[in-house]
């Protein structure tokens, strides 16, 4: 896969062929922003004060939708006002992974309607393409261009069983799927797994496990700084409790995005400000 890596995001934007990864880059550049909220809270109301206090900061908010305790459309209706509020993405981190058939359900309807308010999902590559090929199906059907996936290649946690030959196997299906997969979720550049890279290609690389003051939890979780997940060639950074959990969630939001971004501009040969 040829890495742009060393490109601005704005550089990045002009030939993208995705108008929905060319809008990430445009935001992030607006906001000078990499950061993307892990907003891991469990009511409607807690998501939404997140949201809205935090928006300024990110360039995208992660949501688990299915934690909400008090789930309705009010959760998701405040969740689109506030990404035009803001101008933030909205990902919702439902990790597909089942038969093409069941997935176009559960991204379509349910009680979550997932496809009408949640511009990027992910998916993971277990069952084959048809995973994808099923989400692609569905954006192409309601005929949006705001929509796109990624592909879960890596796992941040202890023992994670999507290494070697799974990640490259996600980075081949991605290629197949060119105008629906932005990129991936992993903890690094994925870069050197392709022979047959070409140049159009840009793929969008997306690192959770973020976290200025911890290296893990006592569930598995495996974390690493802003800096070195920049360093290893991460785009987009994905931080939950570090932010929303510290005391004071907007001076830690304005500090990830400062360390996002700082290491962003040292890679791509500016000073930071
Ligand atoms: P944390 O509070 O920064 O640890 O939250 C991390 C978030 O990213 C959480 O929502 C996880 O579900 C999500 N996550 C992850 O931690 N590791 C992974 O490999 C993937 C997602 Br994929």
């Amino acid at each position: 896969m040829a890495s742009k890596s060393h490109l601005s995001f704005a550089e990045r934007a002009v030939n993208h062929p995705s108008p929905l990864t060319r809008r990430l880059f445009e935001i992030a550049e607006q906001k000078s922003t990499n950061i993307v909220l892990s907003a891991d809270l469990t009511s409607t109301a807690e998501l939404l004060k997140i949201a809205d206090d935090l928006g300024p900061y990110i360039a995208v908010l992660k949501t688990h939708i299915d934690i909400i305790d008090d789930f309705s459309r009010k959760t998701t209706d405040g969740l689109v006002e506030l990404s035009k509020k803001h101008n933030f993405l909205i990902f919702e981190d439902r990790k597909f992974i089942d038969i093409g058939n069941t997935v176009q359900k559960q991204y379509r309807g349910g009680a979550l309607r997932i496809h009408e308010w949640a511009h990027i999902v992910n998916a993971a590559v277990l069952p084959g393409p048809g995973v994808i090929q099923a989400l692609e199906e569905t954006i192409k059907t309601h005929n949006v261009t705001d929509r796109g996936v990624l592909i879960l290649a890596e796992m941040t946690s202890k023992g994670s069983l999507a290494v070697g030959s799974y990640t490259e196997a996600s980075v081949a299906i991605a290629k197949q799927y060119p105008s629906t997969v932005m990129g991936f979720v992993c903890t690094k550049a994925l870069s050197g797994l392709s022979s047959d890279a070409t140049d159009e290609e840009d793929f969008v690389v997306f690192t959770t496990g973020v976290n200025m003051a911890s290296k893990g939890d006592a569930l598995g979780q495996q974390y690493q700084t802003p800096t070195t997940a920049m360093a290893g060639g991460s785009d987009f950074l994905i931080a939950g409790r570090g932010i929303y959990a510290n005391n004071d969630p907007v001076k830690a939001a304005e500090a990830y995005r400062k360390a996002g971004w700082d290491a962003y501009q040292d890679r791509i040969g500016k000073k930071a400000e």
